[in-house]
């Protein structure tokens, strides 16, 4: 066992090269920061005035709320749904600026990006009731995108946001619209939380958890129409295979990393590099090497085929090699301890976005009108850091894990379709309901340095496919699994149960590809996780449920960021069981927490449960689902 938090061996050998240069990395910076304060840990301190922070001390007089009057119930759902809100935001602008790319770029006024795929562009007008009849590309795609803005802005609270009301269920909307959580405007559901939980505002729990919700709606909607308008922009993805891990970079290579979320700088990156290798040649290496970190990492994966040098936890570990010239950033989960590690070494940090800037790192202002030119510029900073890099200071992990990926829900019904020509999503029902397989778990979420850095995504996986539970990957989480080489067709036949190899079998002998599928299907970044939820949509609608009866499960043992919430939130309202892999910090209210994990199932069908232990989640997600299709099976035998 490694004295380090990872299971990952390239990383153990990055960080023992870490100490021994003396850079402090993540890892030490987390063991750093414990003991946790048990308030903040447990969600009962509030920072929300001036007067506080206020602390829950149930032994003093008067201490026992804060300052305001402030109860522990108010606090900690407070503080919950300010998490939603930084989520939200996060998502939802990153979906706002696909989208005015896609406004300008059907206007003509970005000469650089294109309509990719027409074909997509046409499912998501139809969708949302943009006419298409008899009209060219760049006038629907000018309407699609002015819909999707217009998300933004939206203040008559009678109205619904459209990607919402376009692809949710009727019965899952009408819980919505009943419970009042049904948002209108992305921007009025954001401020309107900000504002009900301002101090001497909204006191009650459940009335905020409600705000939350909201917001968290806003959250996918937000995720769907950056996912959506991506696949138009730069293309759905299709089966793909690479390689995962730091041995990805190359020593010969000028290695680029992007990194980060938005593709609106990466996609050009790539594009920009295939012209670019002589360039690269000219000083010296025998060419440009791409690799991704965190989601931008997965959008040119999935669209692409780059490889995955890793996930959030380890992204420092990227520089440690010696060997990475630029880390290109954009926006979110990028660390700004990236910085002091490029010291250690001739790493250029390139930020991108004017909300993103690390001090002391290298600002380039990437201009969408000029995409291009700019990611060519950004590239010869490349070349030239390579220039100066040293030789003697290289040390790459020799390793990686062959990966299959690039399951756009599209992608993945092209496959089922090879079994089932008229009705492709029957395959997983058929599937589900003969009991060859028991259901289907989403994998997904960050990093969390709390535990060991994917330890637990990985044995969840392991355990769950041995029970025949068909696997979704999407995030750091489909990282983790594919930098642990389970991403491909071998780790099926290492790790799943007979069920599931038989659907596998089934899968892979009409599938038409040079490869055998992978044991889980990476649907791509975390604003992707909008496929699997689509996927849900239809297979309920197929096997006559509603979604909080599908078998369906979601895991994320290692959330951590704001965003993490806002989703987690989501798939409780869309009536997902969501685990999650820390303990929240809502356990300082008993009310509050019983809320989220106990009553949110009586009125969304789905709710949290917090469990640090793989073998005791896996434990739970397996009997969820068990339990989900006998009570189907029961319902159908009522029925007939
Ligand atoms: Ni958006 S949000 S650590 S990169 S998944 Fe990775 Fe994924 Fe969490 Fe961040
Ligand atoms: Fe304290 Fe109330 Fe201010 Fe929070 S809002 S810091 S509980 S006084």
């Amino acid at each position: 066992m490694s004295e380090y938090k990872t299971i990952d061996v390239a990383a153990t050998q990055m960080l023992d090269k870490a100490k021994e240069i003396g850079f402090l990395t993540t890892f030490d910076r987390a063991k750093a920061q414990e003991p946790r304060c048990t308030f903040g840990n447990t969600g009962i301190c509030c920072r929300i005035c001036l007067q506080g922070p206020c602390r829950i001390l149930p032994k003093k007089p008067g201490g026992n709320k804060g300052v305001c009057g402030a109860a522990d119930y108010t606090i900690v759902a407070r503080n919950t749904v300010r998490y939603i809100a930084g989520g939200a935001a996060a998502h939802s602008d990153h979906g706002r600026e696909i989208a005015e790319t896609l406004l300008h770029t059907a206007e003509g006024k970005l000469k650089d990006y294109q309509v990719t795929d027409v074909d997509k562009l046409m499912y998501v007008a139809k969708n949302i009731g943009v006419e298409t009849e008899g009209r060219d590309a760049n006038a629907i795609a000018k309407d699609v995108a002015s819909a999707a803005l217009a998300e933004f802005g939206r203040i008559n609270e009678a109205e619904e946001l459209t990607w919402l009301k376009s692809y949710a269920p009727e019965n899952t909307l009408n819980i919505w619209r009943k419970t009042t959580v049904m948002p209108s405007g992305i921007n009025l559901s954001l401020a309107k939380l900000l504002h009900q939980t301002h101090v001497g505002n909204d006191s009650d729990p459940v009335n905020i958890i409600f705000g939350g919700l909201k917001v968290a709606l806003c959250d996918i909607d937000g995720q769907h129409l950056a996912t959506d308008l991506s696949d138009i922009l730069f293309g759905t993805g299709v089966p793909v295979v690479t390689e995962a891990n730091l041995g990805a970079i190359k020593a010969d290579k000028v290695n680029i990393a992007v990194h980060g979320h938005n593709p609106l700088l990466s996609q050009m990156v790539v594009k920009a590099a295939k012209g670019m290798q002589d360039e690269a040649k000219a000083a010296g290496a025998t060419g440009i090497n791409l690799v991704g970190i965190c989601c931008t990492g997965n959008e040119v994966l999935m669209r692409e085929g780059v490889a995955i040098a890793t996930n959030f936890a380890t992204q420092e570990l990227a520089v440690m090699t010696g060997a990475m010239d630029a880390m290109v950033v954009d926006v979110q989960c990028i660390m700004p301890s990236l910085r002091s590690a490029a010291e250690c070494f001739h790493t250029k940090i390139v930020t991108t976005s004017p909300i993103m800037k690390i001090p002391g790192s290298y600002h380039y202002a990437f201009d969408e009108a000029r995409a291009m030119d700019s990611a060519k510029e950004i590239i010869r900073l490349a070349i030239d850091a390579y220039k100066a890099r040293d030789k003697a200071k290289v040390s790459i992990p020799n390793i990686t894990n062959k990966v299959v990926a690039g399951f756009s829900l599209e992608a993945m019904l092209n496959i089922f379709k090879k079994v089932n020509p008229d009705n492709p999503i029957r395959v997983i029902a058929d599937a589900i309901e003969s009991g060859e397989i028991k259901g289907i778990a989403a994998l997904i979420g960050c990093n969390n340095l709390k535990g060991t850095h994917d330890q637990n995504h990985t044995a969840i996986a392991q355990e769950l496919a041995k029970n025949d539970v068909l696997l979704l990957a999407g995030g750091c989480s489909a990282q983790a699994h594919a930098l642990a080489g389970m991403m491909n067709g071998e780790a099926v036949q290492q790790y799943a149960g007979e069920g599931l190899k038989k659907f596998y079998a089934r899968l892979n002998a009409a599938s038409g590809l040079t490869t055998d599928l992978p044991l889980m299907f990476h649907m791509g970044s975390c604003v992707d996780y909008s496929r699997m939820q689509v996927l849900v949509n239809m297979l309920a609608a197929e096997m006559g449920l509603d979604n909080s009866e599908v078998p369906y499960v979601v895991s994320a043992p290692e959330a951590m960021s704001e965003k993490a919430v806002a989703i987690g939130a989501w798939n409780v309202a869309y009536g997902n069981p969501t685990h999650v892999g820390v303990i929240a910090p809502t356990v300082g209210s008993q009310l509050v927490n019983d809320v989220v994990t106990k009553i949110a199932e009586d009125v969304f069908g789905g709710y949290f449960f917090w469990e640090p232990d793989a073998a005791k989640a896996s434990a739970r997600l397996i009997d969820i689902l068990e339990e989900r299709n006998w009570k189907n099976v029961m319902r159908k035998k009522a029925r007939d």
